[in-house]
């Protein structure tokens, strides 16, 4: 898959009071301007045309833009994101996408899914079942991409929080993968790159173009990545950790 563009949105002050399930304190705010900062300048190094959304001081995690939306070659979905202080997320995004797409389909309730339970390998869909996404989204999700000749395999999530917080896809039949996935049937036909329980948090990396983003200070994922062929990128990611948020969270990438 080429990409050429991404979106992203600058966090808000009130990103310090945003969902989190991790022990690892309040995030610094200003630090985590300067990462997302980083983020961006690393998205622009892959060759991606990068649109910077302002902050939404009203929606503390709306800085995790993935959520809101799956963007595909043929369509864009505009996500029913499954916590309520998140939803009105998207409807920032509803006067965006349009910017970049002509067709829009989007989640409606009773169906909730997140964009992070979902992962693309070239024409396939993965889609997890969480604590955000629930069947009827991902039945949903399922019906609106057959239309596009898209495929979609629903995976019931054990343990992760959201389907990419454990899997990636780095082309080349190749998965990055951590945790409930290292086994499970689902995903036994990819080679498997695997992220040891101490470092499940580098499993969430993302593939644009020639470069694999990872998260710094992961070095065992670091050589296995390189020594598997490609150019790695690492990215402090510190003060998005701190509320459940990886790599692949914070763009929408297209
Ligand atoms: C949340 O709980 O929704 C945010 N604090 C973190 C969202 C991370 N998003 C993602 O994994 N796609």
């Amino acid at each position: 898959m080429k990409f050429s563009r991404a979106i992203v949105k600058k966090p808000a002050a009130s990103y310090v009071n945003g969902l989190t399930t991790s022990d690892l304190g309040k995030p610094d705010f200003a630090l985590a301007l300067e990462q997302h900062a980083a983020y961006v300048e690393a998205l622009k190094q892959t060759g991606l045309e990068v649109t910077v959304l302002e902050a939404d001081e009203r929606f503390p995690d709306s800085t995790f833009v993935e959520d809101t939306a799956v963007l595909t070659e043929k369509c864009a979905v505009i996500t029913n994101p499954g916590a309520d202080s998140r939803n009105g997320e998207i409807e920032d995004m509803k006067t965006i996408i349009p910017r970049f797409y002509d067709t829009i389909e989007y989640i409606q309730a009773p169906g909730f899914l997140d964009g992070g339970d979902v992962m693309q390998v070239e024409n396939h869909f993965y889609v997890g079942l969480s604590t955000r996404t629930n069947e009827a989204g991902a039945i949903q999700f399922r019906e609106i991409l057959a239309k596009y000749g898209y495929e979609v395999t629903i995976v019931q999530l054990e343990e992760f929080f959201h389907l990419k917080t454990g899997i990636a896809y780095l082309g080349n039949n190749t998965v990055v993968l951590a945790g409930e996935f290292i086994e499970s049937d689902t995903f036994k036909d990819y080679k498997h790159i695997i992220i040891e329980k101490e470092v499940e948090y580098s499993a969430n990396c993302i593939h644009i173009n020639d470069y694999v983003i990872i998260p710094k200070g992961f070095e065992s994922t670091k050589k296995q990545i390189t020594d598997a062929g490609y150019n790695v990128i690492e990215l402090d990611m510190s003060e998005f950790r701190k509320q459940d948020g990886g790599l692949s969270c914070l763009s929408l990438r297209f």
